[in-house]
């Protein structure tokens, strides 16, 4: 018998006996453990990695400790620390590549890898309390210290508590912290220069989230962005977004439609469960929640201190509102015009830190996003935060110019240029016959052009079948925005005004304002206006954008707020009433040979919610019996000339 039987057997007789003391128990043999080949506590090896990788609970002054991921560059001295606080999780985003090397497990979502690689960085990224390894709780929009939040804290205080443990406890910094993030995390960006901390010496907010009742992720106008039901549903129950949103038919088109309005589907998700849910479905209208946290407006009651630079994407899917808000609320306080910058690109949401040579059938002829990064994003950050870095002209304004593929260095926005050419806001008239000039209509032209909205019907935002909301090259949803309008403009429920061909490139620059005169034969109603670039039949050089129809600038108004977006009011039946519609700000050329359109719609579905017609007190929770036909009619009479008011720019000399 080997040593190790007879231990064994041993081992067996213990047990047996302790098993017999217990008289009461049945007999269980119990075995010894085979040796564990894995270690109690695993230390992987670090062997040949560029960076140390620190993680840290850092104290809040309520006692709170929030997540926080620190990559120091090997050898940094004297390096700066760029922050980005979220709520996407902080080791999600850096451990992207299983990597010895830091710009590898920082490449995706929110990072600049190779900005912060080039400039030597240490890298900080946290988790928002409440999210992921943080403690705390989770509050979608937290509102700031004040009438709405009672506590002592708010994502300011956390920016400032974050920062002052930073730069005590991180040797290899110099002290110096800049601040950047996309988004949510671009919103978080903005709360930091609410009281900010000395140490924080720039922020870059891209896509931020800036008012999310005007027009940015949860409302536009007053529209409902149903489509954001999964996001809000798996953001906020759980800490982790273990839950997920369930669908229920394969074509969004037909989950939304199925299930009436969006409250009722929220409540068919168990969504009410949540705490935001329950305040946006209370707070329909503009009133003092959605006010008192729009970041523009917190802003511009802030003293400047932090040289700022926002970006902007002009076909930002998500927050197309945001960017150019805030830019004029912080620029009006830039008395020497140095430390507001506002950049701008053909982008998506987002897309300035992937590859954005084209979006979607649109090229832009060179990799834009890069050029953003290389040429003004690194010398901007390297200005405030390297230490002795020369002082590096970055222009007030870079615009890219859509429709020439042209970058723009402009000293404020808008503008089309800096010198040599002027803005005019010039009306483009809705005529008869279908028609679009600058002149406006003659005496006897057809007052009005009309067409039926049927809830039951609504027009699609993107072609059929509609996939749920999600990312990367194969989703339709960061591309949305640049799909060809034909589609729309041969439904009977979508009007379309064409102009004749262009004899000159027409340039706009700034935000176009829709002035309708309407009238519906219900007490409700949406507005949906796109401004689009319609190609020439033959374009030989893109044979795919041959009579292409481009949207440039397009939005969605609730006609219940035509005359307060604070409080609501029923629009009386059949009476030519006039509304005034902003839409997002854009910086393009019209070709030679092009041609203007414009359509208008009442749905735009599944993305925005549907109106009933009838006006109902709360939308949210409209009745199926309440979503009614109605016949909507556009007046182009010379008394009631419904027009877009375009910011053209008339050129004179071409030097920017
Ligand atoms: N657009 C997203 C978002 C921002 C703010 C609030 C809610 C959603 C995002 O991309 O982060």
């Amino acid at each position: 018998m080997s040593l190790h039987r007879v231990m064994y057997s041993a081992v067996v007789a213990a047990v047996f006996a302790t098993a017999v003391a217990a008289a009461d128990r049945p007999a269980r043999p119990k075995y010894p453990n085979y040796p564990s080949e894995t270690p109690a506590e695993f230390k992987p090896s670090t062997v040949g990695f560029d960076h140390e990788r620190r993680e840290v609970m850092i104290p809040m002054r309520d006692g709170v400790k929030l997540h926080t991921v620190i990559l120091v560059p090997k050898g940094a001295r004297r390096a700066p620390m760029l922050l980005t606080r979220t709520p996407y999780d902080a080791n999600g985003l850096t451990t992207h590549a299983q990597s010895p090397r830091m710009a590898a497990v920082l490449q995706g979502y929110d990072n600049i890898a190779d900005v912060i690689e080039q400039s030597g960085y240490i890298r900080v990224v946290q988790d928002v309390r409440g999210k992921y390894g943080s403690e705390g709780d989770y509050v979608m929009n937290r509102p700031f210290r004040g009438p709405l939040n009672p506590t002592p804290v708010d994502h300011a205080t956390d920016t400032w508590d974050t920062i002052e443990w930073l730069v005590k406890h991180v040797p290899e910094s110099n002290g110096r912290v800049g601040i950047i993030g996309i988004s949510y995390d671009g919103y978080l960006s903005l709360t930091a220069l609410v009281d900010p901390h000395p140490a924080l010496k720039v922020s870059v907010p891209m896509n931020p989230m800036v008012d999310g009742w005007m027009g940015d992720d949860w409302f536009h106008h007053g529209a409902f962005r149903q489509i954001n039901l999964p996001y809000m549903l798996e953001q906020i129950v759980t800490r982790d977004n273990s839950a997920s949103w369930w669908h229920s038919h394969a074509d969004q088109y037909d989950e939304y439609l199925a299930a009436g309005s969006a409250g009722a589907l929220g409540q068919a998700r168990g969504l009410e469960q949540s705490g935001f849910w329950r305040k946006i479905t209370a707070h329909p209208a503009y009133d003092a929640f959605w006010q008192q946290q729009a970041m523009d407006k917190l802003l511009a009651a802030q003293p400047l201190k932090v040289p700022t630079m926002v970006v902007h994407g002009w076909w930002d899917q998500e927050d197309i509102y945001g960017a150019p808000a805030v830019y004029r609320a912080l620029e009006a306080k830039d008395t020497d015009n140095d430390r507001v910058h506002l950049v701008a690109g053909p982008w998506n949401h987002g897309q300035q830190i992937h590859e954005a040579s084209r979006l979607g059938a649109v090229q832009f002829d060179a990799d834009t996003a890069l050029q953003f990064r290389r040429d003004v994003l690194r010398p901007f950050l390297d200005r405030y935060l390297l230490d002795g870095e020369p002082k590096h002209a970055v222009a007030p304004v870079v615009a890219f110019e859509t429709g020439t593929n042209r970058w723009q260095s402009l000293s404020r926005w808008p503008a089309g240029c800096d010198t040599g050419c002027s803005t005019t806001a010039r009306p483009l008239y809705l005529r008869a016959e279908a028609k679009l000039s600058f002149d406006a209509p003659a005496a006897g032209e057809a007052a009005e052009s009309d067409y039926v909205s049927d809830p039951a019907k609504p027009v699609p935002f993107t072609r059929r079948p509609i996939r749920a909301v999600a990312y990367g090259d194969e989703a339709y949803w960061p591309k949305w925005l640049v799909d060809d309008q034909r589609d729309a403009s041969s439904r009977t429920d979508v009007l379309t005004f064409v102009s004749e061909p262009l004899a000159e490139p027409l340039k706009i620059a700034g935000e176009p304002v829709a002035q309708l005169f309407a009238a519906t034969s219900g007490t409700d109603i949406d507005w949906v206006v796109k401004l689009i670039d319609v190609y020439p039949d033959e374009t030989p050089r893109q044979p795919q954008m041959g009579g292409y129809q481009l949207m440039v600038s397009a939005d969605i108004f609730r006609g219940r707020y035509r005359e307060s977006y604070e409080h609501p009011k029923p629009i009386a039946t059949n009476v030519v009433l006039p509304y005034r519609i902003p839409l997002p700000h854009a910086n393009h050329v019209f070709g030679k040979g092009h041609r203007l359109m414009v359509q208008i719609q009442s749905t735009w579905f599944p993305l925005y919610d549907r109106n009933p017609q009838p006006f109902v007190p709360n939308i949210f929770f409209a009745k199926p019996e309440d979503y009614r036909k109605a016949t909507q009619r556009i007046a182009h009479a010379e008394d009631a000339a419904s027009r877009i008011v375009l910011p053209v720019v008339e050129t004179t000399s071409r030097s920017d």
